[in-house]
């Protein structure tokens, strides 16, 4: 029998995301030795027949059919809200409202007004509260930040980063619905800026603080797609393809771009920070390696080294194998509920909470307004 305190989890939504947190409630408590052990107590979905093939597959105790119910029982602790992004300030307000704690997929909303009242109503319940940008924990990335704070790098003169995809290109591609709910404006709220660049730009913000102003192009190549739902053929409101300059506060450059039209590019996420004395880069491709130069290496060996981050002293990798046995994609979330987990503890909210995510929403909705005006914009 685990002495640990159980803390009941109500899953709202059973996609990819849906499958990603459930795993890592599944597994953290194995890994990690943390004072609560999430229950899978129930899963939450309009589909009784989807919610119960989900809910068993899981180990989810029971299942609901409508949020509103979910919020109601006194046997959930915290939410987890894995549905698309139009639904997200309706049912974090009304999660704060019953009590619960929050765990939000990204982006935190459809734009910063949502998000701003998202952020009010968990501050004034006093309800925890965490968004979902997990690549933050990757370990290679967490180490990134280390050596960054740790002020190896000096200076930072360039912030680059890009989010490649290729799977939209095809024009029969329909919009909406379960599955393509990222082609549907009036679902989603944006296209790769919301989707893709969202995660560049919270990883950047961690990194390397706040930016400051943007300046930004997008396209939006395929203009009509059947709607899933519909049967009609309607104006696509997405962005495909945004790409943009932003100056950090600490005076750096940054270029970021995001496409789902790079033929050959699945999930490309990379990113490389350029400062005074050394440089980093990272890839997600190749997600446990972080590349690294050092100027001040003695000059004879000085070159990019690839480290291969999973020695017991980086970042979470002493819970898992031993040291040259790397951890993949799904590692990522249950670091980030061994956060929160931890967080609850500590009293230290988890980063990114409510409010850091709204940072990033900020950035994105700048990056579309200039993108719309042609002009630069202040953040
Ligand atoms: C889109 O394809 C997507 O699944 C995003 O929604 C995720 O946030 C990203 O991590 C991978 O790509």
């Amino acid at each position: 029998m685990s002495d640990k305190t159980p803390l009941n989890i109500g899953m709202i939504g059973y996609g990819f995301m849906g499958r990603a947190h459930s795993n890592a409630y599944c597994k953290v408590g194995n890994f990690f030795d943390t004072k609560y052990q999430p229950v899978l107590k129930a899963a939450c979905a309009r589909s009784q027949e989807s919610v119960q093939a989900f809910a068993d597959n899981w180990g989810y105790e029971t299942i609901e059919t409508d949020w509103r119910a979910l919020l109601e029982r006194d046997d959930i602790d915290a939410v987890d809200i894995c549905v698309p992004n139009n639904l997200h300030r309706e049912i974090a307000l009304a999660a704060a409202d019953a009590g619960k704690m929050i765990l939000c997929e990204k982006p935190l909303a459809m734009d910063t007004a949502e998000g701003e009242e998202m952020c009010q109503a968990v501050e004034a319940a006093g309800v925890a509260n965490m968004v979902w940008y997990n690549y933050r924990r990757v370990p290679a990335v967490s180490l990134a930040k280390q050596l960054i704070d740790e002020g190896r790098l000096g200076k930072i003169f360039h912030y680059r980063s890009v989010f490649l995809q290729d799977w939209t290109i095809s024009e029969d591609l329909p919009q909406g619905g379960e599955a393509l709910w990222r082609l549907d404006v009036d679902a989603a709220g944006s296209g790769v800026t919301g989707d893709l660049l969202a995660h560049c730009i919270d990883t950047a913000i961690w990194l390397n603080g706040g930016i400051s102003t943007v300046s930004a192009m997008t396209e939006t190549f395929i203009k009509e797609r059947t709607h899933q739902l519909t049967g009609e053929v309607q104006k696509v409101g997405i962005d495909d393809a945004c790409a943009f300059l932003a100056r950090f506060e600490n005076g750096s450059l940054a270029t970021f771009e995001s496409t789902r039209y790079a033929r050959g590019h699945k999930a490309l996420y990379t990113l490389e920070i350029n400062g005074e004395h050394a440089s980093i880069s990272w890839d997600l491709h190749d997600l446990h390696r972080l590349s690294y130069f050092d100027h001040r290496d003695d000059s004879l060996v000085r070159g990019w080294r690839s480290i291969h981050v999973t020695d017991g002293d980086m970042p979470y990798m002493d819970k898992w194998w031993v040291p040259g046995l790397q951890i993949g994609y799904e590692h990522t979330f249950v670091h980030q509920v061994a956060d929160f987990l931890e967080s609850l503890e500590t009293g230290e909210p988890a980063s990114p909470t409510f409010r850091d995510a709204l940072e990033t929403q900020k950035i994105c909705d700048a990056v579309l307004d200039s993108a719309q005006s042609g002009q630069w914009t202040e953040i």
